[in-house]
């Protein structure tokens, strides 16, 4: 086994909430009439609400205090609430389900390392709340991707040391992350192309090979 345990990012890696982001931003900006599309939707990929409130906020024609950031990042996480509703076991990719199983058959660990704060809402809803040995999201870090905290608190959780462990990646700020954290890392989609990347990923079965050897 060429690692002991494996972390996965959550948007973009075990399901797909990038669509919900996007539609909830989409809201926001659309009151405030601040130009926003899908190619800066992909900026926010990976990085925390706030941070992604900054991007968006790049095309606005005029400052914004700080109540009033507080207070959009709230009302968009409202609006991308009642948006996760919709998700349900199906959105769950038979792929990923059957690599996460045959890796807890093997006894490999498995761990969730998301900027998100409503990572846990979203396993509940896709079925996987009991599926992973540990959990490390928004809600336990500080510094988001692509500083390595959530890594590092995933690998702590786990007891594992990063040379150890695996991280799944589909955005540049958590292969930075993995990299900054001494981690090997496998990347999803552009990921795969990503500076540091030490495995691009064609399918995500291929993930198998890698970590079982
Ligand atoms: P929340 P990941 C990230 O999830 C998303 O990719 C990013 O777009 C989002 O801003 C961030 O979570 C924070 O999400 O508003 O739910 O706390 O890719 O790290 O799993
Ligand atoms: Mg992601």
């Amino acid at each position: 086994m060429k690692y002991t345990a494996v972390i996965f990012d959550l948007d973009g890696v075990i399901c797909s909430t990038d669509n919900y982001h996007y539609l909830a931003w989409k809201v926001l900006a659309e009151e405030e009439g601040i130009y926003f599309d899908r190619e800066i939707n992909h900026r926010l990929r990976g990085v925390s609400r706030m941070e992604s409130l900054e991007i968006i906020l790049e095309r606005a024609s005029r400052a914004y205090a700080g109540e009033e950031k507080a207070a959009m990042a709230e009302r968009k996480n409202l609006i991308y609430n009642v948006l996760l509703e919709q998700m349900t076991p199906a959105d769950l990719p038979g792929e990923v389900a059957n690599v996460l199983h045959t890796l807890k058959q093997s006894d490999v660990k498995i761990a969730i390392g998301s900027s998100s704060k409503n990572a846990r809402t979203i396993l509940q809803r896709i079925g996987l709340d009991h599926a992973f040995d540990e959990i490390s999201d928004g809600t336990n870090i500080s510094h988001s991707k692509p500083n390595p905290e959530v890594f590092l608190k995933a690998a702590k959780m786990l007891g594992e040391q990063p040379e150890d462990c695996l991280v799944v990646e589909d955005a540049k700020a958590g292969i930075a992350a993995a990299v900054a954290g001494g981690f090997d890392s496998a990347g999803i989609g552009e990921a795969a192309e990503e500076e540091g990347v030490t495995y691009p990923l064609g399918a995500f079965r291929d993930l198998l090979g890698i970590v079982l050897g």
